[in-house]
């Protein structure tokens, strides 16, 4: 069970993390109704958000220290905020601006953060070698620091996953695999691309720790993560921890969600975990009034950084080919980088 420290911690995650992806809903939107122009506004291309998953951060990554590495998919924002990512400049990121996380490069589904060893990356099951690599690392270098991968419930079945499982066992490695599943991959029904309902019984094949927690209840989710991540930092090897989530909005900004029977979204809007964390915080006697305090509190930052981004500048496009792995291929560095995203 958490502390009452823990408790408010956990919600000021999730409330922030809520409420941020609110308002880049509002300024995703701008200007792209009503064809839905995906490269139209503030934040051109796709935004995926997490409202549904806040439990499954806050829960896990409470255990965290910034040292510890942390791997996470397309849907990264719940996670980022608990990790400690810096909200001022992952926010220019995601509007494309020269001091985000990486040049305004990158976008949403690419925030880099060293500071806090954080990664994500818009390729299913991409963060997952990398955290075994960061755990093999720490464990070479005799730290008892962790490494954390989540992903989707749709990447258990990639190949690099079971790879990373079956490399983590053998050599021990400290490392946590979360799924988070939200019964979706895009609109992709869980059941028809996998007869196991519990992903977490993918560990079994290896010989890993598995457990799973069956409903978006931050405090359950820290009582398994503290078991998982307290293997992995007494050098006790790895474990997958599978959390049911809910997906309350579409795969994307702009998805209509045609596929998905009606009785899905409202189950998925029924309990909501951040309700869920209200009632722990109450059964903890933190007073209302408290719960109101860090909300608004959390707002109040979100707010400042979304403002403080919007008044970053663009990158130059003449710094396009900066940081690249290899050199433009020839020709194409003589020529002057486009500038309206059109075709060249
Ligand atoms: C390797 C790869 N294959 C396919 C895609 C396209 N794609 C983007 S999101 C997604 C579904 C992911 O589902 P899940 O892992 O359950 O995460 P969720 O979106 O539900 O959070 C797919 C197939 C991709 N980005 N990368
Ligand atoms: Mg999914």
């Amino acid at each position: 069970m958490p502390s009452d420290k823990q408790l408010r911690q956990m919600y000021e995650w999730m409330v922030t993390a809520r409420y941020y992806e609110e308002r880049l809903q509002e300024e995703y939107m701008e200007g792209k109704e009503p064809a839905f122009d995906i490269s139209a506004g503030p934040i051109p291309g796709e935004l995926h958000l997490a409202a549904g998953h806040e439990s499954s951060a806050a829960g896990v990554v409470s255990h965290l220290r910034a040292e510890d590495t942390v791997t996470a998919p397309h849907r990264p924002h719940h996670i980022a905020i608990a990790k400690g990512v810096d909200l001022k400049r992952m926010t220019a990121e995601i509007f494309g601006r020269e001091t985000g996380l990486g040049s305004g490069k990158g976008g949403h589904m690419h925030l880099f953060d060293p500071d806090v060893n954080f990664a994500c990356s818009g390729i299913i099951g991409q963060g997952v070698p990398p955290a075994v690599g960061a755990a093999l690392a720490e464990k070479k270098r005799n730290t008892d620091n962790v490494a954390v991968a989540f992903l989707g419930e749709g990447a258990i079945d990639q190949g690099a996953f079971l790879e990373s499982l079956n490399l983590a066992k053998v050599q021990e490695l400290p490392v946590v695999f979360v799924i988070e599943d939200n019964d979706w991959a895009i609109s992709m029904p869980k059941e028809r691309v996998t007869d196991v309902a519990d992903g977490s019984k993918r560990g079994a094949g290896h010989n890993i720790p598995h457990d799973r927690v069956p409903q978006d209840d931050a405090v359950q989710v820290f009582d398994a993560a503290r078991e998982a991540v307290g293997r992995a930092r007494d050098d006790n090897g790895p474990t997958v921890l599978e959390v049911q989530v809910h997906r309350r909005m579409g795969h994307f900004m702009g998805d209509a969600e045609a596929y998905r029977p009606e009785e899905d979204k409202a189950a998925a809007q029924m309990r909501d975990s951040i309700e869920r964390m209200e009632d722990a915080l109450e059964n903890a006697g933190v007073a209302a009034d408290d719960r109101d305090a860090i909300r608004a509190d959390a707002e109040a930052r979100v707010d400042e950084a979304i403002s403080w981004a919007k008044d970053q500048p663009e990158p130059d496009p003449s710094a396009a080919y900066e940081n690249e792995f290899v050199n433009p291929p020839a020709g194409v560095a003589d020529t002057e980088p486009a500038t309206d995203g059109g075709e060249r």
